[in-house]
């Protein structure tokens, strides 16, 4: 199973849809995949940093270098993932970088070893429950128009993106117009402060599932502030950087439930080690999305059929982002998407469509 090779791939696609948050306006992706290449088989990994450092320190230029400089030296021929994972933990932080470069790595040896991802991480479901993301609307109308479409596709949850000024009228008129059964959560991006608790207590009379991530990053301690003060249960994401932050988080109270990236944790590993703990617990985890093409969405799908991911997660179908995803498109059925079950993550970029979305591709020998 000896890697011979291993290619920085750059590449452009825009979305269908522009997709505004608390911290920016995402029109297109800004792509890094990593592509391990040995005699008889091959892995790929997507990075999920943005243009810009504008939800996390990473950006993919960023994570381009540090993949290059730091972690490419670290592959060896017959590396495995988890050995990988171990020499990598000598670089601070750089997560998104290293789970890029982990998630090829893994796809390759997967594929050497005849086993699926989500086999070898241990999913229990061959189709997960699928939401979606609605990003910051002009006006409520345009806002209700946006949920109405999702919810005919069959999403089965959907996620308002609020800020302040952009938030509890919204939720009111989403919950009167599509009634309380919808399930329905709410994601602020690291917009409010702790000063903000009475005013995030008005979403309580909504029954919303979860509140993610209301406060910054660095702010922990807040968080266990801010759930004593209000009854929407809270959700991080940003802040979960590592399986030691997620259990000195749930330690000390600051949420009742996590969103897992991988990419944000540092890899596929890290994220079913999250899971793991959270399991144990009785803690609800979810599986966030970063708009990913069809390569990381299908290692997503792999991590979201274990048993701890009981509510639906950001793991929407391929045409909710792009015209023409990377892969074969992911479809949504019924509120569900398939789990890929074949060897490794079950996808490969589609070579015609990969080429022509590529500005350019660097290549560095192992070994
Ligand atoms: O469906 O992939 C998706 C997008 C889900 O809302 C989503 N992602 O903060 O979780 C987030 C947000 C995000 C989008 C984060 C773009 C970073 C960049």
């Amino acid at each position: 199973m000896s890697i011979k090779r291993i290619e920085i791939v750059r590449a452009h696609i825009n979305l269908v849809s522009p997709f505004r948050t608390s911290f920016g306006t995402e029109v297109d992706r800004d792509l890094l995949y990593v592509h391990v290449i040995g005699d008889d088989e091959e892995g790929w990994g997507e990075c999920v940093a943005m243009a810009a450092p504008l939800y996390s320190s990473e950006y993919v230029d960023g994570c381009e270098e540090v993949i290059k400089r730091y972690l490419i030296p670290l592959v060896t021929p017959n590396i495995t993932a988890h050995e990988f994972v171990v020499a990598a933990a000598s670089i601070r932080g750089n997560f998104m970088a290293k789970a890029a470069v982990e998630a090829a790595l893994l796809d390759y040896q997967l594929r050497c070893t005849r086993l699926s991802l989500a086999g070898f991480l241990g999913a229990t479901q061959t189709k997960v429950a699928s939401g979606v993301s609605v990003g910051i609307q002009p006006d409520i109308d345009t806002l209700l128009g946006v949920v109405e479409g999702y919810r005919k596709d069959g999403y089965v949850r959907i996620k308002l993106k609020i800020e302040p000024g952009f938030d509890i009228d919204r939720v009111r008129a989403v919950r009167q117009a599509f009634g309380d059964e919808m399930l329905l959560q709410v994601d602020a991006n690291a917009a409010y402060t702790i000063d903000d608790a009475a005013h995030l207590a008005k979403l309580d009379e909504f029954n919303l599932l979860l509140i993610e991530q209301p406060l910054a990053e660095e702010d922990i301690v807040g968080h266990v502030e801010l759930s004593k003060r209000i009854a929407t249960p809270v959700c991080l994401d940003e802040s979960i950087t590592s399986y030691d932050v997620a259990r000195g988080a749930l330690d000390i109270g600051a949420c009742a439930i996590i969103n897992i990236k991988p990419g944000r944790v540092g890899g596929y590993m890290e994220s079913k080690r999250i899971h793991d703990l959270c399991y144990s617990r009785g803690v609800p985890v979810w599986c966030g999305g970063m708009l990913e093409t069809g390569i990381g969405r299908a290692a997503n799908l792999a991590l979201a059929a274990l048993p701890g991911f009981t509510l639906p997660g950001d793991t929407s179908a391929s045409d909710r982002y792009f015209v023409q995803d990377v892969t074969e498109p992911f479809v949504l059925k019924d509120g569900y998407i398939d789990v890929p079950n074949t060897v490794g993550i079950g996808v490969r970029p589609l070579p015609d469509v990969l080429q022509a979305m590529t500005s350019r591709v660097d290549d560095y020998r192992i070994g």
